[in-house]
């Protein structure tokens, strides 16, 4: 059976090293495989529920586009679109939400992180967040996500709403149990300034993160200032117990380098972090470098970038209007002839 496979990243801010390494650069490689579809959006409709933002949501959109491509998805083999241009998300989305039992929703680790001390004030959005990407994925028959650690129990919710629409109202396998992809060395990418904590776009500070636009002094200069401790590089897997900061280290540079942790420590156990972080600091400038090169250049020819968006959206619609219409027939809805 074909592969069908379908992610995506919200504009909430400047795509970050966490987002390339956890998701985007496995994209890329899922693009190649025999037998495989692949569909990436920009997710702007889960970028609402912390708040519109409605005088940067437009270039924000386009800017994950071209990160996308900057990164090398190609548009002619994936589909590359914005969620709000394909209504049928948010159709399904409530659809699914109205057979998504309350005590699913509440056992969601992101929507206590994302909430934060005052849950009461969260929006209602950040809350169903979940059925919506399970709508996302569903609404294309999607077989594969791949995605970071994080967001593998918004994986497993899905496939636990496609069974229960499957088993009690298609009583068919009407919706494939979409499986979680989680691939590479940097499944969960940690701050630079604290490495218990998930390198994030939208944390409050900017030395936590390598933005993809940042340039090579910016770059340098967050991974000089990166939290690490008293002692040497770790050698082994057993030294980084109680370092989360230099396993974090450790992992980046393996993930870019497409080594495994273990190289990475033969090669430098033992050494100053000084002398590891210059290396680290130069690997990303190399790897990182052509691509936020890209991502200007793609972002000085708007015109071009809605072209695709557009293109890409008329195919993401005609696949999804069929199999929503097929669901809206299993629920009995009235359509027109
Ligand atoms: N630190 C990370 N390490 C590995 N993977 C990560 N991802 C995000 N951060 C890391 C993966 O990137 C994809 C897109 O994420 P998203 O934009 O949908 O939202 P997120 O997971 O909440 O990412 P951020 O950067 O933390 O965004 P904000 O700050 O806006 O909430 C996902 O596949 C995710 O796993």
């Amino acid at each position: 059976m074909k592969k069908r496979i379908f992610s995506g990243m919200q504009p909430t801010n400047r795509l970050q090293l966490g987002n390339y390494l956890g998701a985007l650069k496995n994209w890329v490689k899922l693009q190649d495989e025999p037998d495989t579809e692949c569909i990436y959006c920009v997710v702007d409709l889960h970028a609402n529920t912390t708040g519109y933002t409605p005088d940067t949501l437009k270039q924000s959109t386009r800017e994950v586009a071209a990160a996308y491509i900057a990164a090398g998805l190609d548009p002619k083999k994936s589909i590359i679109f914005a969620q709000s241009s394909v209504p049928a998300h948010a159709q399904l989305g409530w659809m699914l939400g109205c057979i998504t039992p309350l005590g699913w929703l509440n056992r969601m680790t992101q929507f206590k992180d994302k909430a934060g001390k005052d849950k009461e004030k969260a929006s209602a959005g950040l809350y169903t967040y979940p059925v919506l990407m399970a709508a996302d994925v569903l609404l294309y028959h999607g077989t594969h996500v791949p995605v970071g650690d994080d967001q593998k129990q918004h994986v497993e919710l899905m496939r636990d709403i496609a069974i229960s629409f499957n088993q009690h109202i298609a009583k068919r396998d009407f919706f494939p149990l979409p499986e979680p992809l989680i691939m590479g060395e940097a499944t969960r990418v940690m701050s630079l300034r604290d490495g218990t904590a998930k390198m994030s776009k939208s944390a409050e500070s900017d030395m936590s993160r390598i933005n993809l636009t940042d340039d090579a002094d910016a770059i340098a200069n967050k991974i000089k200032k990166a939290k690490t401790d008293a002692g040497v590089v770790p050698a082994n897997e057993a030294e980084f117990e109680g370092r989360p900061e230099a396993r974090n280290l450790i992992t980046i540079y393996a993930a870019l380098a497409d080594m495994s942790k273990q190289q990475v420590m033969n090669e430098f156990g033992g050494q100053q972090f000084s002398a590891f972080k210059n290396a680290l600091s130069d690997l990303t400038v190399a790897k990182m470098g052509p691509i936020t090169s890209r991502m200007r250049e793609l972002m000085g020819d708007v015109a071009e970038l809605d072209r695709i968006l557009a293109d890409s959206s008329d195919r993401a619609n005609a696949i999804a209007e069929p199999i929503l219409k097929q669901t809206k027939d299993i629920l009995g809805f009235w359509s027109p002839r």
